[in-house]
């Protein structure tokens, strides 16, 4: 058996003790993925200039899609029982040439940089879903079928960078986080962590720190996958919290949240009604919009 589809039949026959894989690229991937320390840079920069020359890329200003472009600090909370998450995004999922990216000064390269990367992680996420297919003794293609329109304005597929700047501790409110409790929406979620923070919630109600591990790619499962699966992949509940006391660097991390198609239906691919059927586009709306 092929290790990455022995990788993920393991977790599924372990009961998904820890909901979270780890999946290790050979060199040729390693090097290509070797660019994630490139865009980390650029959105740097981006993240770096003053809140004016980042208002005009804020989020609800792109008309395709309104989750697309920079969400300030403290704007998106992904627990609602918490505070603003202290944490700056940026997310992607059109790749459309008329829109209005940052080019200019500091943000120089930023879009060239994140369209390649999410051409990237594209590639990489359709062979994850053809060896999660397998894993499960279903045809290869099965999940495919589903996800042919990323990076068109028929897809929520999205690359979000993050900065989570140094924390003042003196500011921050009680419960407040870089990022609250929650599962993802999708089918699968890629994450590469500039820095460890990231916290995976087990079986056992406790929550696993992730390590860095260069040249390792974190695939999370998310709901859309578990509803789709009658429950056999579990959606992986996650978090990142405060830095301890006096540690006051700055966090980035890098993640690819893949969608199935906006008019796809997501059926128990068992046939059950575990779950009943929904668009893909109306879960994830009605989900996207609990966190802001
Ligand atoms: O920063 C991370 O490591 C994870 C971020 C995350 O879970 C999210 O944005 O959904
Ligand atoms: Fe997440």
């Amino acid at each position: 058996m092929a290790p990455a589809v022995e990788l993920f039949s393991k977790c599924h026959a372990l009961g998904l003790e820890i909901m979270t894989y780890r999946l290790s690229l050979n060199k040729v991937q390693r090097n290509q993925l070797l660019k994630v320390d490139h865009v980390m840079a650029i959105s740097k920069n981006f993240f770096l200039q003053p809140e004016e020359l980042k208002r005009p890329f804020s989020r609800k200003t792109y008309a395709h899609n309104p989750f697309d472009g920079w969400v300030s600090s403290e704007a998106e909370w992904l627990n609602p029982r918490r505070p603003g998450d202290l944490k700056e995004a940026f997310n992607i999922s059109s790749l459309r040439s008329d829109i209005n990216w940052p080019s200019s000064g500091a943000a120089a390269g930023f879009k060239d940089a994140h369209i390649s990367f999410f051409l990237r992680c594209k590639e990489l996420s359709l062979r994850i879903l053809r060896v999660m297919a397998h894993s499960l003794d279903l045809d290869p293609e099965v999940f495919l079928s589903t996800h042919r329109l990323m990076g068109s304005d028929e897809s929520l597929t999205t690359l979000r960078t993050l900065y989570y700047p140094p924390v003042n501790s003196e500011k921050v409110k009680e419960g407040q986080v870089r990022c609250g409790e929650h599962s993802d929406y999708g089918s699968i979620t890629l994450v590469f962590q500039g820095q460890e923070g990231l916290q995976v919630l087990n079986r056992s109600g406790e929550y696993i720190s992730v390590p860095v591990i260069p040249g390792a790619v974190l695939v999370n499962i998310a709901d859309l996958m578990q509803r789709w699966t009658g429950d056999l992949f579990i959606s992986a509940v996650h978090r990142v919290l405060l830095p301890p006391a006096g540690d006051c660097s700055a966090r980035q991390s890098l993640a690819f949240f893949l969608h199935p198609d906006d008019e796809a239906m997501i059926t128990c691919i068992d046939g059950s009604n575990k779950y009943p059927p929904i668009k893909s586009h109306d879960y994830s709306i009605a989900q996207g919009n609990k966190i802001y």
